[in-house]
């Protein structure tokens, strides 16, 4: 086990979850934004158009895990992806446990719109 652990490290596979390979690059997704802390990309299995999930790159399964200079960036980029989704109501849900419907053991941020903008309208992401 910690020769898997060094070779693994050495060779940067050591994903502790299905979002750490996202944010690796070992899996692909659709990214919206990016920056050194934060990943945000749409999530696979949308419950509403444009359904997006914000993460830290820091990993930690829940969010009392996540020391508070990780936390700083995901709630402005969820707003941001927020306002650029065009919707005027959504939700913003992050889930701790099985028991609490997490199946991703990695925090994330739900951004959820519960309004579609016009068919056809065209959504600047924020880019940077
Ligand atoms: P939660 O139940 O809060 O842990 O939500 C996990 C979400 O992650 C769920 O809505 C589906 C999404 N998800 C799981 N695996 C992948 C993946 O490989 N890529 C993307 N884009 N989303 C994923």
């Amino acid at each position: 086990a910690v020769l898997c652990t060094h070779v693994y490290s050495w060779l940067k596979l050591a994903a502790r979850s299905i979002f750490c390979k996202i944010i690796a690059g070992q899996i692909p997704s659709m990214k919206l934004y990016e920056d050194d802390e934060v990943l945000a990309f749409l999530d696979i299995g949308p419950i509403a158009k444009r359904h997006a999930l914000v993460i830290p790159k820091y990993h930690a399964a829940k969010l009392h895990e996540l020391p508070d200079e990780h936390l700083g960036r995901l709630l402005p980029v969820a707003k941001r992806l927020a306002l650029a989704s065009g919707a005027d109501e959504y939700n913003i849900l992050q889930n701790n446990g099985r028991g609490a419907h997490q199946q991703v053991d990695h925090v994330h941020f739900h951004m959820i719109p519960k309004t579609s903008p016009k068919e056809g309208l065209i959504i600047e992401w924020p880019a940077t």
